[in-house]
């Protein structure tokens, strides 16, 4: 039989536990809360989730707990000074919505940075 993608996750480009810090929604300052967030990259948005089970369950009942976000325009850099933590990273995106991304393990962090800017560089900038 052929297994059919669902149409709620299209091509997941990558997927994994973060370290996460929201700390602006559409312009407002937020009070800085890391938490660990699973984060699935897939075409033009991110998800974040509390954990890696609740992807998997159907969309309606999860879906407050789940925060998209719209690469479409977004800016991704380095933010040293946003963080005594190493290897912190911020998306911006277009609605002004912030976020900080961590992780201590070296690679696992780089390759979380080339891939979302990829996917944000793939994309039309409006
Ligand atoms: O940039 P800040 O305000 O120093 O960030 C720290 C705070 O968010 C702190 O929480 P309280 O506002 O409840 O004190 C967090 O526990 C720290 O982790 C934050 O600093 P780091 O350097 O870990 O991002």
């Amino acid at each position: 039989k052929d297994v059919i993608p669902p149409l709620e996750h299209p091509m997941v480009e990558k997927e994994g536990y973060l370290q996460k810090a929201k700390i602006a929604d559409g312009g407002k300052k937020l009070r800085k809360n890391w938490s660990t967030s699973w984060i699935v990259l897939s075409g033009r948005k991110i998800e974040f989730y509390k954990d890696s089970k609740q992807q998997a369950l159907p969309n309606m009942k999860t879906r407050h707990n789940v925060e998209s976000v719209d690469l479409c325009g977004a800016h991704i850099e380095w933010a040293k000074e946003k963080s005594s933590r190493k290897s912190v990273f911020q998306i911006t995106t277009v609605s002004g919505n912030e976020f900080l991304l961590q992780s201590d393990i070296d690679f696992l962090i780089l390759d979380w940075f080339q891939a979302i800017k990829n996917a944000i560089d793939r994309l039309p900038k409006n």
